[in-house]
């Protein structure tokens, strides 16, 4: 069994080497808090969502850790307004628990991270590195860093547990089976709900649970398509570009697929803000380009 360290050591640039590692001892510690940590906070993020006390604390864990690596430069998180400064020269732009909203019910969650070679806010394509840690049945580290798409799973051996690699070189299946498409569907706008009902009439699987790493494994693993469009009334969508969208599409563009907002690769989007939302479809190459196809009517 591979073990995470052996992996760094070996295929892993040494500055992000101990970022990666710093996730994965990270999770584990988010994950024993979970079930200790259920409530809602009064606070809101600059998105304007209320913060689960969940989101909170790992906002503060992960920041602390990732800058104590002395690799990061900064790190910018969903949850705060401003990044905060460290003192070395990778950036790093987090959703440091995605889908804290469906804590109470036990769904997957997620946490997402983005490793940037330029100061932030900038284009997807100064992306070095991107990871997801799923909080699932299992707990699970998916990371890229340029060489192919691993994932690890934590295994208890001792006080803590090790990763081991699960799955090498994860590759989007070409024939597509599963789709979840976010937003309420009087919301969509008609070409999306118009490519819906065709993937629907192909007799593909709905696979939506309102958390976008839990969702997402399924197209990872199934081939298919996740999205999260331009509504009628938020034509940016919900997903943030930095924290969610980006690393997400560095992560597909690794396993072969494709990631756009409709008309452009996400990875060519630069925002002008750390906040800032874009519509999201990601999967199977194939059917990204059909999805652009409808939307861009050409
Ligand atoms: P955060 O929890 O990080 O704010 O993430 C946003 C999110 O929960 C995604 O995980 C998910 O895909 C989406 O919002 C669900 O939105 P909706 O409830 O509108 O379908």
């Amino acid at each position: 069994m591979t073990i995470l360290e052996e992996y760094l050591r070996a295929h892993v640039p040494a500055d992000l080497s101990p970022v990666i590692s710093a996730i994965a001892a990270t999770s584990v510690t988010i994950r024993k808090a979970l079930p200790l940590s259920t409530g809602m906070t009064r606070g809101m993020n600059p998105s304007g969502e209320t913060q689960a006390e969940v989101d909170v604390y790992a906002n503060e864990m992960f920041a602390s850790s990732l800058l104590a690596t002395g690799q990061v430069a900064e790190v910018a998180s969903e949850e705060m307004a401003d990044a905060m400064a460290g003192s070395g020269t990778l950036h790093v732009a987090m959703d440091p628990l995605d889908g804290s909203s469906n804590i109470s019910t036990n769904n997957p969650l997620g946490s997402i991270f983005g490793i940037y070679s330029s100061k932030l806010p900038c284009c997807g394509e100064y992306l070095t590195g991107a990871a997801f840690v799923t909080y699932g049945p299992m707990l699970t580290l998916t990371f890229a860093a340029g060489g192919g798409v691993q994932t690890f799973v934590a295994i208890e051996r001792g006080d803590r547990p090790e990763f081991n690699l699960l799955e090498g070189d994860l590759r989007i299946p070409e024939k597509p089976e599963v789709f979840g498409f976010g937003g309420l569907r009087k919301e969509w706008v008609e070409p999306v709900e118009r490519f819906v009902a065709s993937l629907e009439s192909r007799g593909m699987k709905l696979r939506y649970g309102g958390t976008f790493v839990g969702d997402y494994n399924q197209v990872l693993r199934y081939g298919g398509i996740f999205g999260y469009p331009a509504l009628k009334n938020k034509p940016r969508g919900k997903l943030r570009v930095l924290y969610e969208a980006a690393p997400m599409a560095y992560i597909t563009r690794q396993a072969h697929g494709r990631a756009s907002n409709g008309s452009r690769d996400i990875l060519s989007l630069t925002p002008s803000s750390l906040a800032e939302s874009t519509p999201v479809y990601m999967g199977t190459e194939s059917l990204v380009r059909e999805a652009e196809a409808m939307i861009t009517g050409h």
